[in-house]
């Protein structure tokens, strides 16, 4: 096993959700966190209930130059990070793309590409030094099927299933582990976000059937990352048990 107490975590999109979820399960197992989000108020309301040591970051991850300084200027006891989980994403709409807003392509696309990368690319330096480390991504089962109405989200998905590939062809020499996780329906404030605050129509995503919950996502996230260090656990499709792909779903109601 790899032991977790005193292992330094970063997990972007802390905020909430299953990042949130993941924030706990490793302050549960004596991690110390570096904690990212746009939304600082509720880094700060999480961290005090946290027991464990806690770094937090009020960042935008898809601005390359702040996550430079903010990566780049840690505080030395924060420096050396052992666990990435570049977990921060988002959806927008759920239409015809040839309805689609492109303001919402574009949130995407630079966050859960580019957003990824950045931050990556940073914690990277320091790993790649020490020879050591483990990145777990947060993919999707829309990363592995393309859904009707999903084109964009199910491509950055796609891409992240290809990068966190790329990354372990480029890492394993470096002692580096790179896993990704990809759940099925997770009831969070995903789909708020995703039609932009409508709070009811996000609501009748989870209607008639038991999604996941965060916490199910984060014990496997926890998992994955205390696996001993021989043991690379590349890929964990997580779906609902009324889930059998993306677009087959067993509501009953
Ligand atoms: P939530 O909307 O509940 O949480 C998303 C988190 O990402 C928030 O903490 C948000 O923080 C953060 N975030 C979004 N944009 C940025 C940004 N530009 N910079 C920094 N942080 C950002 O959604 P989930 O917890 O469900 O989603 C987490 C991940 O899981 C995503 O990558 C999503 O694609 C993936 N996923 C979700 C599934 C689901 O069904 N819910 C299923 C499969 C995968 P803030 O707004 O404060 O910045
Ligand atoms: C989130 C799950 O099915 O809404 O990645 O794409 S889904």
């Amino acid at each position: 096993m790899t032991n977790l107490k005193d292992k330094t975590v970063l997990i972007t999109g802390a905020s909430a959700g299953i990042g949130e979820a993941i924030a706990r399960e490793f302050a549960s197992n004596g991690s110390r966190l570096i904690l990212i989000a746009r939304r600082f108020e509720r880094l700060e309301k999480l961290a005090e209930e946290l027991k464990t040591e806690t770094h937090l970051i009020k960042l935008d991850i898809r601005n390359r130059e702040a996550v430079e300084k903010a990566l780049l200027s840690l505080p030395e006891s924060y420096q050396s990070i052992d666990i990435l989980v570049n977990n921060a994403g988002l959806s927008r709409d759920l239409g015809k793309i040839y309805e689609a807003n492109p303001d919402g392509w574009e949130d995407m696309i630079d966050t859960n590409i580019k957003g990824l990368l950045y931050i990556s690319r940073v914690v990277l330096i320091g790993m790649v030094e020490r020879n050591s480390g483990h990145i777990i991504n947060i993919g999707s089962i829309a990363g592995h099927e393309v859904y009707p109405k999903g084109h964009v989200y199910c491509a950055t998905k796609f891409a992240v299933d290809a990068i966190t590939k790329g990354m372990r062809m480029d890492l394993f020499d470096k002692n580096i582990r790179v896993s990704t996780i990809d759940p099925g329906l997770v009831e969070t404030e995903f789909s708020e976000v995703r039609f932009y605050g409508d709070k009811e129509r996000a609501k009748k995503v989870y209607q008639g059937y038991k999604a996941l919950e965060a916490k199910d996502i984060a014990e496997s996230v926890v998992w994955v990352a205390s696996r001993p260090s021989h043991v690379q656990i590349a890929e964990m499709i997580i779906l609902p048990s009324d889930q059998a792909s993306a677009a087959v779903l067993n509501r009953r109601e």
